[in-house]
Parts: structure tokens; sequence; C-alpha cells
């Protein structure tokens, strides 16, 4: 507390002292969101990493994501060493929630690189465009064409990796007109079981997936476009290694339309509103795995309607954004246990009880240019949220432990949140100061019997629990001249209410093996504080230097530390470019786990270091261009896990890869 207060006074004196200075504005508005390229378009931009790596390996790169690992697919994305129910994550601004109790299908999941083409990463509340969020917030944007003169484009991206066997095979059609354009593309990628160092074989780490996706836009006139946008994507036989079940199918609809007007010589810069739908089916399979002490079936299933209006327009030295928004989610979780003895009954419970999101919301930010040097940010948003319980049995099954429960619970939700941005000649630097809330997920709030593999808990959710509430501080500065470039960032988050799962030593549990019984509840305080150094030198016009570290600490409200917090961290490489070819070696590594916390199931995982090593080729033949990339990754084949590995499971040993883009 007495961190924010000196941060704050320090941060009212900066803004008062700078606001003094009057001078005309000329300055441009620089946002401090980050954004990835992905996919085709990084690969155009000559982007060091493999064309075809999956979404999670693009998002990877911020030095403010990172992924906890079940297995080789579906990773969870973590924002400031936070995880899926203090973020929010959404494609072209649409809402979708995963089906899966136990984490499997972040949305992540359920999009290809080939659908998009960037990644807008925002830190904390700033995240809270389309929803609230603590830690921060992922766009993933759609890859679309423009309009303009008749044209068709054929691609065709294929790729093999050595390691896992990882075929991808992919094609998309693009068509563009005056007045239409039509994106579709298919891709389809299947891969064995992967190898950690050593050749040790990971057993349950395949997947198959196939992803479908379409854009069609229509421009009625020059201001005004209507476009359609679905994604189809259906994932079978996916392992999950550190997991005790695989998932047998992983189903998702995505879609949506949208009318944007754009006016030109006006005010209105952009007004975009879309509606949209999609729905999610997750089936996890045990059938596959030895010695499984009861059988069960564990289907679920996510529905979400929304839509949301977005408008952008300036006034005088002000650029205003403003959205509505709003989505119904409809959560369904069940488990059905076959005992061994025929003679026992089988048992059913909802794990979600068919629990009804419906969240109505307004986000406002407003960038004011206060003069030549200075930019100042504000924004703020609330919203009303409901959950609830759709299914009078998941009601009786919750009132087991809260026998006064209502199956309906309304709550208001509000973010606030200034950062003012300083920029003269080659140095600049931000502070920013913030409150956000949030509401528990699904299965904090309404979760029954849901086994957390990691600590060994049975976990149960609590309806009663109030909103979890963080201020956050961040500033970052940074200095840009030249061959050189740094910049550093820090923010730190103290909460309040934060939401975390606590053994109640009285609840039997239901899995077999379990350790117990944990209980959503709120911790009066904790805190994570992030902080991160970024620098690149461009020794030459031909090679670049890059280093990139990061440092994190959590901690709850007995000090002690909390879960899935990033130890130090660093990648560093050079790299080289000449006219079409690019050639880099990178360095990637960990220091030991010194602050985890074995409550939590987390245990000191040792420090770690991989090298990689990749090139990459651009080249035209007639009107063909080819973008080609090969190169090994884990070059020494090291068995090695790291903090964000479920159960320490290892990472993949040597894996040579090749991708190829044609374009026609
Ligand atoms: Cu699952």
């Amino acid at each position: 507390m007495k961190n924010i207060l000196i941060l704050l006074v320090t941060y009212l004196i900066s803004l008062w002292s700078f606001s003094q200075n009057k001078e005309q504005d000329s300055v441009k508005i620089t946002n401090l969101e980050e954004i990835i390229l992905i996919g085709h378009k990084a690969a155009l931009y000559e982007k060091e990493i493999k064309s075809l790596g999956t979404v999670d390996e693009f998002l990877q790169q911020s030095s403010k994501v990172d992924m906890i690992k079940r297995g080789a697919y579906a990773w969870e994305p973590i924002i400031n060493n936070m995880a899926t129910e203090r973020t929010l994550i959404t494609i072209d601004g649409m809402r979708i929630f995963g089906a899966c109790t136990d984490k499997m299908d972040p949305i992540t999941s359920y999009v290809e690189v080939t659908n998009l083409s960037e990644a807008t990463i925002n830190s904390g509340q700033e995240g809270g465009l389309f929803g609230s969020t603590i830690g921060g917030s992922i766009d993933l944007k759609r890859n679309k064409s423009t309009f303009g003169e008749n044209q068709w484009k054929y691609q065709i991206n294929s790729g093999f990796e050595t390691n896992n066997s990882q075929k991808i095979v992919g094609a998309s059609l693009n068509y563009r007109g005056k007045k239409i354009y039509v994106d579709t593309d298919v891709m389809h990628r299947n891969a064995n079981n992967y190898k950690a160092g050593n050749n040790s074989e990971v057993l349950y780490s395949q997947f198959n997936k196939i992803n479908v996706s379409n854009t069609i836009g229509f421009k009625y006139n020059d201001s005004k476009l209507i476009e359609t946008s679905l994604i189809y994507d259906k994932a079978t036989n996916v392992g999950y290694p550190a997991l005790t079940m695989d998932v047998s199918l992983a189903k998702s609809l995505i879609t949506s339309i949208k009318y944007e007007y754009k006016p030109l010589n006006s005010n209105i810069k952009n007004w975009e509103t879309k509606l949209y739908f999609n729905t999610i089916e997750h089936k996890m399979d045990d059938t596959t795995r030895p010695n499984v002490p009861i059988h069960m079936d564990m289907p679920g299933w996510s529905e979400t309607f929304g839509y949301y209006s977005k408008l952008n327009f300036t006034k005088e030295k002000h650029q205003v954004l403003v959205n509505l928004n709003s989505f119904y989610n409809k959560s369904v979780a069940e488990m059905t246990m076959y005992p061994n003895n025929p003679n026992e009954n089988i048992m059913f419970m909802y794990t979600w009880p068919d629990v009804r999101t419906f969240y109505n919301g307004i986000f406002i930010n407003d960038d004011f240019i206060i003069n030549n040097n200075s930019t100042l940010n504000v924004s703020t948003s609330f919203g009303s949220h409901s959950n609830k319980v759709a299914s009078d049995f998941g009601l009786q099954s919750m009132q087991i432990f809260y026998p006064n429960m209502e199956a309906q619970k309304v709550r208001f939700l509000k973010s606030f949140g200034t950062k003012y941005k300083y920029v003269k000649s080659a140095f600049y630097y931000s502070l920013g100061m913030a409150y956000s809330e949030r509401p528990p997920s699904v299965s904090e709030g309404y979760g029954f019997y849901l086994y957390n593999s990691f600590d060994g808990f049975d976990n149960i959710g609590n309806p009663n629990l109030t909103n979890e509430k963080a201020i956050e501080a961040s500033l970052s500065f940074g200095f840009e001249k030249d061959r050189f470039k740094v910049n550093a960032s820090t923010s730190y988050f103290s909460f309040f209410d934060y939401i975390i799962a606590i053994t109640n030593p009285v609840l039997v549990p239901m899995t077999i093996g379990a350790n117990g019984v944990r209980v959503y509840t709120a911790l009066e305080n904790a805190s994570i504080f992030n902080s991160s150094i970024s620098s690149e030198i461009n020794l030459s016009n031909a090679f670049k230097y890059n280093i990139q570290v990061s440092y994190a600490r959590g901690k709850d409200n007995n000090n002690d530390n909390l879960p899935f917090i990033s130890p130090l961290s660093y990648t560093t490489s050079v790299r080289f470019n000449k006219n079409q070819f690019t050639t880099e070696l990178s360095l990637r590594g960990n220091a030991i786990q010194s602050h985890y916390n074995p409550e939590y199931g987390e245990d000191k995982t040792p420090s770690y270091a991989v090298i990689s090593i990749n090139s990459g080729y651009k080249f035209k033949f007639q009107t063909t261009s080819f973008i080609t990339k090969v190169g090994i990754e884990n070059v020494l084949d090291t068995y090695y896990s790291t903090y964000a590995d479920w159960k320490n499971i290892p990472r993949m040993g040597r894996n040579i890869y090749i991708n190829l883009n044609i374009s026609l």
C-alpha cells in the first residue's frame, strides 16, 4: 500500500509539472499497446519466427505474455503473470468462453495463424475495452483483404516438424474487388507424441486439428461496409500428457456480422458495430489411458451471443473511443462416473451447473494531447454482470454447501485508469495508475468438484465471492537513437479480495486419490510485481542484437508466494539480414524458480537454457513468391521444464522444422 501511495504522489507531481509546459501541439499519440504480427504477415516483415508456428508461439514473443503448458497443444496464455480468470482474450472484439472445466481450451486454441494478422496486447486495466480484466488483454485480429482492383490470390502453406512428425497443410484463397472481398482459408495440423530432450517420448501428447475460416466484406458506398466472418475449428484426439484425461473432441463455430461506418472529412473516424455468436463443444476422454481408477465422461458446452458498438472520434485535442458491449453466455459441464463394480450406481453431476452470464458495459477512453511532448490518457468502464444457475439439479447440488444460495447474483463492475506519456527527442517515459475489478469466473463461482491435478485438490466454487479488485501502478521508460533502442517497464498490482482456492479440511474429495477439497475464497490482499527490460542494437546494417529480460514476484496475504509467477527469464538473439536472406541464433532461458509455493503444487524448477537457430529465404519466380523458413529448436536436445509447465511436464527436445508458403 505504501508503495502505491509513493507512486501516486510521484505521478501527480509529474503530471502537474509537465502540464505547466504549454506549447503548440504536434505530438502524435503513441499507443502503449504492443502489437505482434502473426503468420504470413510476420513472415513478410522478416520476423524471425517460423511462419507456421502456432498462435501460442507467436504470442510468447511478448515480454508480458507466457504460456501454461499441459502438453503440446492449446497452451493457456498468462498476461503479467495472471492466467485466464484475470485476463481477457478476444477475437476481433468477440467474447468467447472455453467449454472445459480444466482449462484445456483457451480461446487461442480455436484459431489458426492463417486466420490472423496480428495480436494487440494491452497491459492491465487498459485492456478493458471489451469487458473487465485485471491483468490485461489480447485481441486477436483477423486477416482480411482490402478493396481494390480485381485480383485473385492463392496461397499454399505447408510445414513439417521432425520432433513430433507434425504435418501442416493449408491453402487460402483471396479475392478482392472494388466492392467486395472474400478471404477463405483451410489449415490442417497433425502431430504424434513429441520427444523431450534425450529422446524420451512424452506419451499422450499427440494432436489433430482442422480449421476453416471465411471473411466476406461488402462496401455499398465509400464510407459504409458490411463484413461477415466465420471460423470453424475442430480438434480431435488431443493428448494432454500433464493431465489425467485427454480430449476426443474440441469444436468451435465462431460467427459474426459487422457494420462499419467510416465517414470522410468528419470528426467521426470510425464507428463499428458487430453482432456475434459462437458455440463450443468439448469432450474429455480417459479411455485411451491405462489403469483409470474410475471411468468418467466429462463433456462441456459454451455458447455466447454478444454485440459491441465502438465509436472513435476526435474533438480538438481529444481522441475519444466509446465502446458499448454486451454478451450472454451459457456454460454447462457434466461429469458421469462409471464405477468398475457394475452393482454400483452410475454417478452424474453438473460440474458447471448451466450458468448463464449476462454482461452489459461501457468503456470510454480519451487520449488528450497536452502539448508537443506529452499526452494524457484517461479510461473508464462500467458494467453490470449477472450470473444465473439455470439447472435446478445444479443449484440444489451447490446448495449443499450454500443453503441460502439464490439462483441469480447481480454485480457491478467498474474500472478507472490514467496514464501520462512524455516524449522528448530520443527519450520517453510513461506513468500510469489504475483501478480495476473482475467477477469470479464460472469455475470460481459455481464449479462443483473440479479436480486440479496440479495441487491434487477437488475445487468447489463460491457464489458469495465479491468482486476481485486491484490497484495498478505502471512505469515505463525508454530511449531510441540511431542504432540503439532500450525500454524498461514495470507494473505493480495490489489486489483486494484476491480469489484463490483454500483447503477446507472438513470436506471429503470426490476424486479418487485427491489430497482434499479446496473452496474458492477471497484473500484480503495479494500483490504481483512485473518488470522487463529489452534492448535492440543494430551492430551494422546486416547484424542486429536483441535482449529481453523479465522478472516477477507474486505474494499472498501471508507474504507467501503466489503460484505460476515467472522467475528471472531471458531471451537473446543475434540476427543477420541481407537481401532476401535472414538467419538468427537465439538463447532462451530461466533462472532457478526459487519463489515457488508447495501449497499450490509447485516445486523448485531448475534453471534451463536452450539454443535455437533459424533462417529464412524469400524469393520470387515469375509471379510466384516463396517464403521458406528452416530452423532447429533446442539444438542441444536439452531435457527441461519451466515454472509454467503443468506438473513439470518436459518441453520438446530437438526439433527441426521447415515451413513453406507459396503465393500465386
Ligand atoms: Cu477438458
